[in-house]
């Protein structure tokens, strides 16, 4: 068994944020699978997210999405959460489930319908001072699906002079998160489709705006780590949406389709220093639980995040550098490689088992039969929203 007392410390520092939308009923355009149990409400949806923090210690708070998660008294939603031994944690705006923002919403050609989606910040800007959450997070639909079908430069300076007025709305311990992705629900152009755009505007605003990766936002092949890396490098890397894929935004379970994948980007983030409490890079997941359960499907996944952060952790900087300044590339790779192979489970197991923790935390939620009381006890569960 690799012993992981060395890294023990910096484990315990790990926070996954889990987003609420994984616990509603989600699907495909084609089909949305009901689960008995489901949350019927945003308080469900926090009661089920704290179970994965009460077995594994690494999920301590939860994002929300407005208006999936609208309620009346966002204060009650704090204690209730606190009540459960978890916090409230990003807000995400919704521009993308309205009418009027066919043509677009911060970028669209209509002053009015801008600032309805400006307004609709402001709303997400205010909720936050209730809920104590650090991060406004805003992924854009906005986009076009043929060329010529609007100015794409124009909508660039919209779309600059948008965030600039919702940034001016951000407190002094708030950060405004701005998400990329190159296609989807648009598909001739994105307003946000690259870390480049996302790098560009968010440098015209602030120190206290950065960027959200999400893994699944790439084309199939791109070096993501390298992304990682460079926005590390410019102190713009924000947050991630972890998930995983297979073709495109597929959102599947983190570390299922490429588990190497994950294991490189977290070994530049704990390089270029985003890992651990003070970094500023959040952790998120940004999946859907489709046909699987969803309460071990986001355990699986926290899960899976930290089997890689450990593997990373491990990585011997010093003999790296050495076979680096030398030149020896096979030595190098074989170091990084070494790490990647370690098993590191039962480490885990034993780490979880001195910080009070169950060893198994699939089998031991498995066993507290959670499961079966909610499949009992709730009827008529909500759809999260949107197969997000
Ligand atoms: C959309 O593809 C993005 O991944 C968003 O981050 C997210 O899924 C959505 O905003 C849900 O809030
Ligand atoms: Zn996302
Ligand atoms: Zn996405």
């Amino acid at each position: 068994m690799t012993d992981l007392t060395a890294i023990a410390p910096l484990l315990d520092q790990q926070a996954i944020e889990l987003p609420s939308w994984a616990f509603g009923n989600s699907g495909t355009r084609f089909k949305v699978f009901a689960q008995p149990g489901v949350p019927r409400d945003p308080f469900e949806k926090i009661a089920d997210a704290a179970q994965v923090h009460r077995v594994t210690g690494l999920a301590p708070t939860v994002a929300l999405h407005i208006p999936w998660d609208k309620v009346d008294d966002y204060a009650e939603l704090h204690r209730h959460a606190e009540d459960h031994g978890v916090a409230l944690g990003t807000i995400n705006s919704n521009t993308f489930q309205d009418d009027d923002y066919k043509l677009g919403s911060v970028t669209h050609s209509d002053p009015r319908i801008r600032q309805k989606a400006i307004d609709h910040h402001y709303e997400c800007i205010d909720i936050m001072g209730e809920t104590g959450s650090r991060d406004l997070k805003i992924w854009l639909a906005d986009g076009t699906n043929y060329p010529g079908q609007d100015d794409i430069r124009a909508r660039q300076d919209r779309l600059a002079d948008s965030l600039a007025k919702i940034y001016d709305r951000i407190g002094p311990e708030q950060r405004l998160v701005l998400e990329y992705k190159f296609f989807e629900p648009a598909f001739y152009h994105t307003d946000v489709p690259d870390w480049g755009t996302a790098y560009a505007q968010v440098a015209a605003l602030g120190e206290r705006a950065v960027v959200c990766l999400d893994t699944g936002h790439h084309a199939p092949g791109t070096n993501i780590e390298f992304i990682v890396m460079q926005l590390l490098r410019l102190g713009k890397l924000g947050s991630f949406d972890f998930n995983s894929r297979f073709y495109a935004d597929d959102d599947l379970i983190v570390g299922a389709a490429d588990p190497f994948q994950l294991f490189r980007i977290l070994y530049e983030v704990v390089r270029g220093g985003g890992y651990g409490a003070d970094s500023g890079v959040a952790f998120m997941l940004d999946q859907c639980h489709n046909i699987e359960d969803k309460i071990p499907g986001q355990i699986r996944s926290v899960l899976n995040v930290q089997e890689m952060t450990a593997r990373a952790l491990l990585v011997d900087g010093e003999a790296l550098a050495a076979a680096q300044a030398a030149g020896d590339v096979l030595a190098a790779n074989g170091i990084l490689m070494d790490a990647f192979y370690t098993d590191v489970r039962p480490g885990l197991a034993a780490y979880r088992e001195s910080r009070g923790l169950p060893a198994d935390p699939m089998a031991a939620y498995a066993a507290s039969g959670y499961g079966s009381s909610i499949a009992a006890s709730r009827v008529g569960g909500a759809q999260a929203g949107w197969g997000a």
